[in-house]
Order: structure tokens, then C-alpha cells, then sequence
């Protein structure tokens, strides 16, 4: 039949078509995309005993619309990522019920119980002890199983083959890692920080060390990512009592720079702190990026006596390490740069009354973590750069 676009009625008979779902009398579905570039579905039952998701690449950018085209092709890289995480995190991602590439459609389970991380912590809750340290953990598991330390090297070039994602990575390459510090029709920011947009634009030490992160973006293919791991791709809550972290949307993902994960998850939270700050709320935002940092390594260096490729030594593992760590501060600066002078901004600051001092704070820490990430060593250090007066 072809590629066609689901609209809201026609969910039920596709569920139907596709085995996900009998009873045609007894469903009701709603849209509730919430991201920049896909279409997301419930289909649940009157009782509420039964309920799936289905998420739709459409042929655009779902906010741009028709205008910023863009290859549904993606679904099959968000397939492919969740094909390899539920080999080493199967409880931290949604369970996938089935893929269909002909619509690029996946169905999978229904998360609306619980929260995606940005909305929590917007209200003001806190990330609680297990989300950061999940987090590092999972990014860890991705990350050593698809390197060429957990995974044999034939095997690996062939995930490195099947893993190209050009148009998505174009996008960060462009939004993430460029845009913001030339002039281009994507950005916008709010007049309260005009003048650092600016300077930043002037700015040529942090050009070229942002021209540094891009390369490593483009080239450096250490293992299979999320590619999108904000806050917005976590959802958490509580399942039986126990706490809950699930990871989606790896629509982004590819074989890269291991440090564009942990980045972007500091990222997101560095900026939700600022955002707590200025509401003068007392969180536990700050200890995120050592908590993600700590359960990162602690996981990478147990899984190391497992490496199928004994060449590398352990004394290559503390240089390796410090090479995640000092790209990942990196990534975490362009991160949080793009989210305020770039294209997509972050509710985290958009909803506040007034987000410019939040707002220029975070523009100053992200430079600082792109221009001295080689010499911030650890998150003491890290924590002394947010905590300066600006
Ligand atoms: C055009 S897409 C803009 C952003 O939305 C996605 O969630 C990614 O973060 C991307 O950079
Ligand atoms: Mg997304």
C-alpha cells in the first residue's frame, strides 16, 4: 500500500491491520505529539486495561511543517537504537510492540503514566536519587557494548554501516553545533540577551572550539547513541512503588562521540537549575552532572574486564575516560547555547516571567564548558564554574 500519513482516525484500523489490537468497537484515540519532529498516538481501551503508542516520522519537521522536509527515513534509525538498548537496558526503555518501516510507524507502550523529566522538574520536583544515576548507567551500557571495546570489530562496522542517520545528524550539525554562532534565520533569543548573542558571534576563540566539538561530532564513531538525550527524551514516575526512568525518542541516533549524551543530559540540567534559581527553589539539581558522571564510569570501567579486544589496557581506559569526560563538558556548553540563541528553546526558561538572567547566566557557563573544558577536570570543578557571579 505504501507510506500514508496516520491521521487520528485512522489508528484503530492500522492497530487492527497490524495486530496490535482486536476489538475495533472499543478504542479511543488522542495525538499527543509534544516534539519538534514526530507524531505521537494513544490508542487505549473505555476500561483503561489497555493502551499502546504509536509514533509516526512524518516527511517534515512536525513544527516547521512542509517547509523544513525531512526523510521519515529516521524511524528506522529510532528502531534500530532501541533493537541495541534493549540488549543492555531492556526496564529503562518503553517496550516495543512492533516497527513497521513501509509507514515508518512504531508501536510501543503507552509511558502516560508516567512524567517526561522536563515537565517534572519545571513544577519543581526534584530529579530524586535514581534518575541521574540510571542514566549514566544506561549511557554506559550503550555506549561499551557498541564500542570497539564490547562488540567485535566486524560486527561493529557493520552497526556503524546500518547506523548512518545523515539527516538528523545534519540537524544537530547545524542547529547544535553552527547556527548559533553565525547569523541564520533558525535563531532567535529574547532582547534581554541580544548583546551576548552577538558577542558570541564575534567570538572567534569559541568558534573554534565549537568547530572542534563539530568535527568530533562528524568523525569520531565511538558507539552507538541516543543522539537527543535532553530531558525531554526521559519520562520517570513510580511503577508498584519503585521509581521509574524510561529513555525514549532515539530518532537521532548514530555511531558517535560517546560525550553528545552525557552533554546534552548535563546540559539540561545545568539550564534547569538556572531556571530554580531564579524561582528560588532549593533543588538537587546541582549534584546531576557527578551523579550521571559517577554511574557512567563506575559502570564503563566494570563492564572493561569484559572488553573483547585486550589490546586496550587499563591505563588506555583512564586516557579514554578522560576524553568522554572533556568532550562531554564540551557538548554540554553547544547544548546549552543552542537552547537560548538557537532554534528550539527550552520551557525550562521560555515559561519563566523573566528568563533573562537565567537565561545569560546559562550563555556564560555554556562557553566557559566549551572553551576551558580541558581544564575542568572534575565536577568540583565544573560546579565551581556555575557557582562564579555573573
Ligand atoms: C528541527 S529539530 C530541533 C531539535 O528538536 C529535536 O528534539 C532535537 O533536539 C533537535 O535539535
Ligand atoms: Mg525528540
Amino acid at each position: 500500500m505504501g507510506y500514508r500519513i496516520l491521521e487520528t482516525g485512522d489508528i484503530p484500523a492500522y492497530l487492527r491491520e497490524r495486530g496490535h489490537w482486536e476489538d475495533l468497537d472499543d478504542i479511543a484515540v488522542r495525538e499527543v505529539s509534544d516534539g519538534n519532529v514526530n507524531r505521537v498516538f494513544l490508542a487505549s481501551d473505555a476500561a483503561g486495561t489497555r493502551s499502546v503508542a504509536l509514533k509516526q516520522a512524518l516527511p517534515w519537521v512536525r513544527v516547521a511543517g512542509p517547509s523544513w522536509p525531512l526523510s521519515p527515513d529516521r524511524a528506522n534509525a529510532e528502531a534500530r537504537a532501541y533493537e541495541q538498548l534493549a540488549k543492555v537496558a531492556p526496564d529503562e526503555i518503553p517496550a516495543i510492540h512492533g516497527y513497521d518501516p513501509e509507514n515508518y510507524a512504531l508501536v510501543m507502550e503507552d509511558l502516560s503514566d508516567l512524567e517526561v523529566l522536563r515537565t517534572v522538574l519545571n513544577a519543581g520536583a526534584s530529579y530524586g536519587p535514581h534518575t541521574s544515576s540510571q542514566i549514566g548507567r544506561l549511557v554506559a551500557r550503550l555506549a561499551f557494548s557498541t564500542s570497539d571495546f564490547g562488540m567485535p570489530s566486524a560486527e561493529r562496522k557493520a552497526l556503524i554501516a546500518a547506523s548512518v542517520n545523515p539527516e538528523l545528524c545534519k540537524i544537530t550539525e547545524d542547529v547544535v553545533l553552527s547556527e548559533p554562532y553565525i547569523e541564520h534565520e533558525h535563531n532567535h533569543w529574547h532582547e534581554g540577551v541580544a548583546d551576548l548573542a552577538a558577542q558570541f558571534r564575534a567570538d572567534v576563540r569559541l568558534r573554534t572550539e565549537v568547530a572542534d566539538l563539530r568535527h568530533v561530532f562528524m568523525t569520531s564513531a565511538q558507539s552507538l547513541l541516543h543522539g537527543d538525550l535532553h530531558s525531554g527524551s526521559v519520562m520517570v514516575g513510580t511503577r508498584e512503588g519503585a521509581p521509574v526512568v524510561r529513555v525514549f525518542d532515539p530518532e537521532f541516533s548514530f555511531v558517535g562521540p560517546i560525550g553528545f549524551d552525557l552533554g546534552l543530559y548535563w546540559a539540561n540540567a545545568l539550564v534547569s537549575e538556572e531556571r530554580a534559581r531564579t524561582l528560588g527553589r532549593l533543588t538537587d539539581h546541582a549534584d546531576q552532572l557527578r551523579l550521571s558522571w559517577e554511574a557512567f564510569e563506575s559502570e564503563f570501567r566494570a563492564l572493561w574486564p569484559t572488553r573483547v579486544d585486550t589490546f586496550f589496557d587499563d591505563a588506555y581506559l583512564d586516557r579514554f575516560l578522560r576524553k568522554v569526560w572533556t568532550e562531554s563538558l564540551g557538548f554540554a556548553g553547544t547544548e546549552i547555547i543552542r537552547r537560548i540563541i538557537g532554534y528550539a528553546h527550552l520551557t525550562d526558561l521560555t515559561t519563566l516571567e523573566d528568563p533573562v538572567e537565567a537565561s545569560r547566566r546559562a550563555l556564560l557557563i555554556g562557553r566557559e564548558l566549551i572553551v576551558r573544558r580541558a581544564e575542568l577536570a572534575t565536577p568540583d570543578d565544573v560546579r565551581a564554574v556555575v557557582a562564579t557571579d555573573r
